[in-house]
């Protein structure tokens, strides 16, 4: 499958094993309610099936995102700079990145992070045979868990994260702050972080989104049981169970859910777990934001808010943010805010302009 003329490329395998999923799986069925993680959606059928609803007319997230890339591209990549790592979290079939990688100005590497290794592998292939001689140091993993990311071979100017299609809404709004908190220790002061973030819009638009009419979004939802039953020996019946996508508008999320149609029994790796009728299990949050608020949300987490392109229906918002020189905890502001205040008192008065200059690029 290797493309001439890439080089030989080196996977780091940090995929969850198939225990981890059996336990994660058992334990998600035994809550009240029950929930499943949703990063168990991206098994080989699922990440196809999720590449399917990208596609839809309904699903206006990837196309507008990608209209918005395209459309900004110049400056997007002027602010990336040159000589970059490209790091991408959940980077599926990279096709938003090739954007970005015909833009950037000598990019250093592309780490494509993805849970799914066969989607990883073949896209991390591709593009090591379009972008040669780009290192592309693909990583299979889970990106909730630690781990320490592949060092380039050349030393790159800045790092910058790519998260796109709105993923950041599959946390709630607390773990997306943890999160981004996380991601601001992966980086160096001044490093960047793109990403698409899906906008709060009227009701019908996004239920349309999550119920499209040919059932794509039904069997992506579906597909977890199905997985389920092949993976782990687990016993459900697919007809027993019903995809259901709501708005919440009080807390701006769209809800997945499976529901069961019935009273039953499933057994899975020789436990049984009982379902009512019209029970469900939440599948995914999928939350959407206000702009003002998700760069709010950021701010505290780390990032300063450096830009932030929209397209013309509002739909969905792509940001820059730059690391901040500290990691604030938010605690901490308030503390680093009263000793902002103090030392400029100390300084004022002193008519050393540069000091001030310091210390403004300490305490951003
Ligand atoms: C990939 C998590 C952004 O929430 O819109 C698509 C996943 N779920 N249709 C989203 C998804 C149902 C998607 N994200």
């Amino acid at each position: 499958m290797k493309t001439e003329p890439g080089s030989e490329i080196v996977l780091n395998d940090l995929a969850p094993t198939s225990a981890n999923f059996q336990s994660e799986f058992i334990a998600g069925l035994k809550r009240h309610p029950k929930s499943l993680p949703c990063k168990f959606f991206y098994d080989e059928r699922g990440s196809t099936l999720f590449d399917d609803i990208c596609e839809l007319k309904e699903y206006y997230l990837t196309r507008t995102e990608t209209k918005i890339l395209h459309d900004n591209i110049e400056e997007i990549c002027a602010i990336c700079g040159s000589d970059c790592v490209l790091v991408e979290l959940g980077s599926g079939k990279s096709s938003k990145t090739r954007l970005l990688l015909d833009h950037l100005e000598t990019p250093v590497a592309y780490v494509p992070i993805d849970i799914s290794r066969p989607h990883l592998l073949r896209a991390a292939e591709a593009i090591n045979g379009d972008y040669f001689p780009l290192q592309i140091l693909p990583v299979c993993a889970d990106y909730n868990q630690p781990l320490t990311l592949p060092v380039p071979a050349r030393i790159p100017k800045r790092k910058v994260i790519f998260f796109p299609g709105s993923t950041i809404g599959n946390f709630e709004p607390r773990q997306a702050a943890a999160f981004l908190r996380r991601l601001a220790t992966w980086c160096q002061p001044g490093d960047g972080l793109l990403i698409g973030v899906d906008l709060q819009k009227s009701r019908n638009i996004l239920h349309a989104a999550y119920n499209d009419t040919r059932g794509v979004t039904a069997a992506f939802n579906l597909n977890l049981l199905r997985r389920a039953n092949r993976e782990i020996g687990a016993s459900f019946i697919l007809e027993q169970f019903r995809h259901r996508a709501i708005y919440d508008e009080a807390n701006g999320r769209i809800e997945m859910h499976l529901v069961s149609q019935c009273q039953q029994r499933v057994v899975l790796a020789g436990e049984e777990i009982r379902f009512d009728e019209e029970e469900t299990i939440t599948t995914e949050y999928s939350y959407k934001y206000r702009e003002e608020a998700f760069r709010a949300l950021a701010s505290a987490a780390g990032w300063r808010a450096q830009r932030t392109w929209i397209d013309e229906h509002r739909l969905f918002s792509v940001h820059y943010f730059r690391r901040r020189n500290f990691v604030a905890h938010p605690l901490e502001i308030s503390r680093n805010l009263l000793q902002r205040r103090e030392k400029t008192r100390k300084i004022r008065g002193s008519s050393s302009q540069c000091i001030r200059q310091r210390e403004r690029s300490l305490f951003p």
